[in-house]
């Protein structure tokens, strides 16, 4: 494994602005009180809490100020917490901490990658999701940042980014990047997606293949050999909205709960893992109690599973 010390930094991400929805902001404080922390310690390792975005309202910025820059929406919030985000996870990561960081949208990925990357060059990102959430500020539909995170860290189109984006480094190549669970992908990123030669695993491939065989191969892509430093970006829309109603953009058809859990337990036991993200928690989505815990609980499984729970 990657680190002498089982420690672990949470790094909480209440942010929303990266699509339109307000309650996704709340997931951190949701996922915490529901017994993340506790879940992880009881695993063994030490935690730590960093709160990089304490005393910033975005959500308030978000709609008083409402701003679009060409076609994304609220780029300047968006750019500021994710750097906010990128230095509070390359500090976790270079201090050899395991680092979970709980969305929060999607959009604090481009932090989180790239405050990854800081510390391990070469990582390899599996990318756990409904959506490819490859669209670049020039082609997407919606405007929703949290559709964009990965074209920002392929440094795709940066002649078009909004200028708080320009601290990205945007070094990630599409050779370090696979897909698991996509079902609901738009049409530019089918081509955006093809031309790169991005390894993509769609729900089709889950059926064809089986889950085990999946992640093997989404493993071997990123990291030939299985010797370097992993991470797992997952949002829980990868998972079907039986098991997770409570999310900002569900899908029907998607993974079940025994497959969404294998694919970190997996990856745990490789023992590759430096960092987990959990995005779209969005606990206003809930049409009742029971869908907020269904939807919660499970992002607290996920976590235990990244860090070791099954492992015996
Ligand atoms: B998520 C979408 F058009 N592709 O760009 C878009 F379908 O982080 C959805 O994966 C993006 O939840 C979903 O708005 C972003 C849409
Ligand atoms: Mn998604
Ligand atoms: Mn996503
Ligand atoms: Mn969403």
């Amino acid at each position: 494994r990657y680190f002498k010390k089982k420690q672990a930094t949470v790094v909480l991400a209440p942010f929303s602005g990266g699509q339109g929805k307000s309650g996704v902001e709340d997931g951190p404080k949701y996922l915490m009180r529901q017994g993340l922390k506790e879940g992880i310690e009881t695993e063994g390792w030490e935690v730590e809490i960093s709160e990089p975005l304490e005393g910033c309202d975005y959500e308030k910025r978000k709609l008083s100020e409402a701003e679009v820059i060409g076609k994304a929406r609220n780029p300047t919030i968006v750019g500021e917490a994710t750097e906010k985000i990128y230095k509070a996870v390359h500090e976790a990561a270079a201090k050899e901490t395991m680092v979970v960081t709980l969305g929060g949208d999607h959009s604090i990925a481009i932090g989180t990658v790239s405050g990854v990357m800081e510390q391990y060059p070469d990582v390899g990102v599996i990318w756990v999701d409904a959506h490819a959430d490859i669209n670049t500020v020039d082609c997407t539909e919606s405007g929703n940042l949290h559709g964009c995170p990965v074209s920002f860290l392929l440094n795709m189109k940066r002649d078009c980014w909004p200028s708080p984006f320009n601290w990205v480094p945007g070094k990630l190549r599409p050779e370090k990047i696979a897909y698991i669970g996509l079902r609901d992908v738009d049409t530019e990123e089918k081509a955006i997606l093809r031309n790169l030669g991005i390894t993509a695993f769609s729900m089709y491939h889950v059926d064809r293949y089986g889950i085990n065989k999946v992640i093997e191969m989404a493993l071997e892509a990123v990291n030939p050999g299985g010797k370097g430093p992993v991470m797992v970006s997952y949002d829980v829309d990868a998972i079907d909205p039986m098991y997770v109603p409570a999310t900002g953009t569900p899908v029907r058809g998607g993974l079940t709960l025994r497959e969404g859990l294998f694919i970190v337990e997996r990856i745990a036991e490789t023992g590759n893992l430096v960092a987990l993200d959990i995005v779209e928690c969005n606990p206003d989505l809930a049409a009742h109690e029971l869908h907020v815990v269904d939807t919660v609980q499970t992002g607290c499984s996920i976590a235990r599973c990244a860090l070791g729970e099954t492992l015996l």
